[in-house]
């Protein structure tokens, strides 16, 4: 009793968030059968002692709290009182360790100037930009997709010589921030792959001091990965905004649209659309759920039509004829959190 339900950091990069569910519920229920046992097991000897109790805290009480003004009697009384309570105390004891197993209790952190010095010196972050850090798990090979989520936000194409590298292969090895070209107080940080042997996941989210960002991206592809869950729990506690972005939707929608009979359906992408918010939300937004995070904020979008999308506002141009999922409310989104956040930050 009393210990807060702290969070589970040993998982490994292959484990979802699924998988995470149920070690943790696991966990739950295991000390919920403990709970009732330890109530079994220790009734009678509370039972027995609780007038005890009683009598010895009514009798010493201070002179001034004395209800009858008698020291021998209020000891009476308190021992009355455990008699008539004592039958209800292991009752009282597993209703509040159920209590304590199954609340997610989740106190921020309070601002911490010299977490913010280390993350100036080390990862050589300039506070007075807007910090965006760009994370996710890499999973497998076919799952990865960040670096060029950042691009597409930077509005650089894949090849372009100020972009962040992309490949099948992991190529982020350190932290890097891209100023973006057009906004320039942004800053976009590529981060290693969370889960990866060279960054194991545990102590990821302080190695890079994620808490000292002003928001995370949290890229995925298909599902959520228990590192990614661990990295949005953190950052709550920071009291970092979390967006949580499906990446490659555009593969997505295409492999639905191959599936469907020619001629049959009218629009086959807005189709398409509908069936995989369907998909995220009995996957990824069950998940988001699962573990309380803000399902308000998961995106669907595509790095190659997001990229597209930034060089047309960068060039002033219309957007009208582009198919967007939710790329441009993705960019509002983050720029109001943005902007907020300093705001904010500047009135303490
Ligand atoms: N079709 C498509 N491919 C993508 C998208 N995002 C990333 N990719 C491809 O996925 C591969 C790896 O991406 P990268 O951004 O380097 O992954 P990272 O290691 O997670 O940073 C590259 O070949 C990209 O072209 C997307 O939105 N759509
Ligand atoms: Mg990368």
């Amino acid at each position: 009793m009393g210990a807060q339900q702290s969070f589970i950091t040993s998982t490994s990069s292959t484990e979802t968030a699924n998988d995470l569910w149920r070690k943790e519920n696991t966990k739950k229920g295991l000390q919920a059968v403990g709970a009732l046992g330890a109530s079994i097991v220790f009734a009678p000897a509370v039972i027995l002692a609780l007038p005890f109790v009683g009598a010895y805290e009514f009798s010493t009480a201070l002179e001034s709290e004395l209800m009858t003004g008698y020291p021998i009697m209020d000891g009476v009384l308190g021992g009355l009182f455990g008699v008539i309570v004592s039958p209800l105390a292991p009752f009282y004891c597993f209703l509040v360790t159920i209590q304590d197993i199954f609340d997610m209790k989740y106190t921020p952190k309070a601002f911490d100037e010299q977490y913010l010095k280390k993350a100036e010196d080390m990862l050589r972050l300039d506070s007075s930009y807007y910090n965006v850090a760009v994370t996710g798990c890499p999973g497998t090979g076919k799952e990865k997709k960040k670096s060029s989520l950042l691009n597409g936000l930077l509005g650089y194409r894949a090849h372009y010589t100020k972009a962040a590298p992309v490949g099948e292969i992991e190529t982020t090895i350190e932290p890097k921030g891209y100023q973006h070209p057009v906004l320039n107080k942004l800053c976009l940080w590529d981060m290693p792959g969370i889960g990866t042997p060279r960054h194991p996941s545990k102590p990821f989210f302080e190695n890079y001091c994620l808490g000292a960002f002003d928001a995370i991206l949290i890229v995925f592809d298909e599902r959520l990965m228990a590192t990614d869950i661990e990295i949005a729990r953190r950052a709550r506690k920071y009291s970092v905004p979390v967006f949580f972005v499906k990446n490659k939707s555009d593969l997505s929608l295409e492999r639905k649209m191959e599936r469907m009979e020619e001629g049959k359906v009218k629009d086959k992408w807005a189709l398409a659309v509908s069936q995989l918010t369907m998909d995220i939300k009995d996957t990824v937004y069950k998940n988001m759920r699962q573990f309380g995070l803000d399902t308000n904020q998961l995106y669907m979008v595509s790095s190659h039509v997001m990229t597209e999308f930034v060089i047309l506002l960068r060039e002033r141009k219309s957007t009208g004829q582009m198919k967007l999922i939710h790329e441009k409310v993705l960019i509002t989104n983050l720029l109001d959190t943005l902007a907020n956040r300093k705001r904010c930050n500047s009135m303490k």
